[in-house]
């Protein structure tokens, strides 16, 4: 096949890996519909991907991957940065020769008798000034397909990369999915990530959490802009206005959902709406204005399956009936449709599940899908994505949301003081762990910003960056920073707050505060609503009076003790910024009046 590109950093760069890893064919991929179909039958013809019920699911298919391979490998990922200070305490570190060695030892000959892939995309809209370009070579089709819904792939691409030599190299090497030789290396001065023996989606989509986080955070450190863990919705109010607000949240908390969240009833009437530019990264820049703007680079969504439903998430579902990839669900053999727990009461009697066993959903005890089964579905198919979501400009942020799952601590929701005050709140966001990380599942952890595993270089010089990003911001025109906390549990372990579509109340109140319309009490630990400001119509029957008094009540003595567990965190960073040290000393003393 002919190069579709006469750059000569992206040809010689493809020809050392061709010689590294001897595949026996190169395909280029230009996203073209046919070449792409031709894929999906070749992937269906070898078992790779099985192609679904048209009529009910037209364009969707199921793969499953090999059962040590369903998660991201905190463990095995690294940052290869020059020194293990420049990664910093938080992250894995591999010295960069030492890894090139290792990996190309690996690499080696593991595309023989296999097809070389080369994929170019872009994450964000070709072309906009956001945007950056990647180019991921991978022997796996399963690969192509999601690049193709996650990013934008193609010829296009190429152009818009012209001789230019910055871009991301991307390599992916299936090779034996061999979990002792599984590494995710990020080489952040190099721009290039090398992933290699897994299949699953996180490890191995490498324009996600490796570019658009990892690497992308570095670029933006040198440039002077933001990679952040953050979706991007905007609020409509029933005047017609839509606000922006960009959030955080620790993997599997509900990002998702509330990225297209649909509001209660009585919101509805009124006019209220939520328009989801992205569920998962946000790239943000200061725009000529001197306001913030974010795009979200992906195309897709690359959504938790498990808990979505009909209920909980009726976008999502949505997006996922056509044009979907599914992972490690399970296979309805009566319908050839797929099933999850938590998608309806109606488990299938006669189905294979995700490990490829047979299943009877009605009888078994085990489960049909993997709790980080996954669906790989295009942002266009949500009924409710933004019309601003190519947008080369991005949409105007108005405020910046932390979230986390406090049983205790945190009240429902608070908002900082200040800019600074906002990152130091980032900064010491925490959460239980979830399945979408291998590892133990309910821990706490520290998580700031929900960047733990994602960001690309010293946590503490990240944290400087938020710092210097907001020196350059008119006071008056940066985003708000708030936290929420949809999970405080009662003393017999009960959710206190119902969650889902009525989290809107609390974006409400968010906005209103951004534009200065709604008071609130000054706490130790910011602004907390008065409970008249949060609006209980519709709800009052689950949410008495007292029990939202207790959800925005703020116990100093917990905070006493998060103030120890923030200092022993924080004395991990030699390189802790004084500003945050002096927000801890704030809080300290706050809390001791
Ligand atoms: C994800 C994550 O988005 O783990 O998959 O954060
Ligand atoms: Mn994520």
């Amino acid at each position: 096949m002919e190069n579709m590109t006469f750059n000569k950093s992206v040809l010689s760069w493809i020809n050392e890996k061709i010689d590294l890893v001897k595949p026996e064919k190169v395909v280029w991929i230009d996203g073209s519909e046919e070449q792409i179909e031709a894929l999906r039958a070749e992937a269906c013809s070898t078992g790779e991907m099985i192609k679904l019920n048209q009529e009910i699911l037209p364009d969707c298919y199921l793969h499953r991957t090999a059962v040590n391979d369903v998660a991201r490998v905190e463990g095995r990922t690294f940052i290869c940065a020059p020194t293990k200070e420049e990664a910093g305490p938080t992250n894995n570190w591999m010295d960069p020769a030492e890894a090139y060695e290792m990996l190309y030892a690996i690499a080696k000959d593991s595309y023989k008798g296999r097809t070389m892939y080369v994929i170019p995309y872009s994450m964000g809209p070709v072309g906009s000034k956001f945007s950056k370009i990647g180019i991921e070579l991978t022997d796996s089709i399963y690969v192509v397909l999601n690049m193709v819904i996650m990013t934008r792939v193609g010829t296009d691409v190429l152009k818009a990369l012209g001789d230019s030599e910055d871009w991301v190299r991307g390599l992916h090497c299936k090779c034996d999915i061999d979990e002792e030789k599984r590494y995710i290396c990020q080489f952040p001065q190099d721009n290039t990530i090398i992933s290699v023996n897994s299949g699953y989606g996180g490890n191995v989509l490498l324009g996600k959490k490796c570019f658009a986080l990892r690497i992308a955070s570095y670029q933006g450190k040198n440039e002077g802009w933001q990679a952040e863990h953050m979706l991007i919705l905007g609020l409509q109010k029933p005047n017609g206005e839509i606000k922006y607000i960009c959030a955080a949240f620790p993997s599997a908390c509900g990002k998702t959902n509330l990225a297209m969240l649909i509001p209660p009833e009585g919101y509805y009437k009124n006019g209220y709406r939520v328009w989801c530019v992205g569920d998962d990264i946000s790239w943000i820049r200061k725009g000529e204005d001197g306001r913030l703007y974010a795009i979200n680079p992906e195309n897709g969504f690359f959504g938790v399956a498990p808990g979505t439903n009909e209920k909980s998430n009726p976008n999502a579902l949505a997006s996922t009936r056509k044009g979907t990839i599914f992972t490690n669900v399970a296979h309805n053999l009566d319908n050839n449709t797929v099933w999850w727990e938590g998608l309806d009461k109606n488990p299938p009697a006669n189905a294979i599940e995700w490990k490829g066993n047979p299943w009877n959903g009605q009888e078994s005890e085990e489960k049909g899908a993997h709790p980080n089964s996954r669906f790989t579905a295009p942002a266009k198919n949500c009924p409710c994505i933004s019309s601003e979501f190519e947008n080369p400009n991005g949409v105007p942020v108005s405020a910046i949301v932390f979230g986390g799952r406090r049983a205790k601590l945190a009240p429902l929701v608070y908002q900082s003081r200040s800019w600074n005050h906002g990152v130091f709140v980032g900064s010491i966001m925490a959460s239980e762990t979830t399945a979408a990380a291998a590892g133990a599942v309910g821990v706490v952890r520290r998580d700031p910003m929900a960047m733990l595993p994602f960001c690309g270089y010293n946590m503490a010089d990240y944290w400087q960056h938020w710092i210097n990003i907001g020196e350059g911001l008119d006071p008056e025109k940066a985003p708000k920073i708030f936290n929420v906390n949809w999970f405080r549990k009662d003393d017999e372990g009960n959710f206190m707050w119902p969650g889902f579509g009525d989290n809107l109340r609390v974006l409400d109140w968010i906005i209103d505060r951004c534009e200065g319309k709604v008071d609130a009490d000054e706490t130790a630990i910011g602004y907390v609503p008065k409970a008249e400001d949060i609006n209980l119509e519709g709800i009052e029957d689950e949410v008495s009076d007292a029990q939202l008094k207790e959800l925005l009540s703020v116990d100093t003595a917990l905070w006493k003790d998060e103030v120890a567990g923030i200092e022993e965190f924080y004395a991990k960073f030699d390189r802790l910024p004084a500003t945050l040290k002096g927000e801890l000393e704030t809080l300290k003393k706050n809390i001791n009046k």
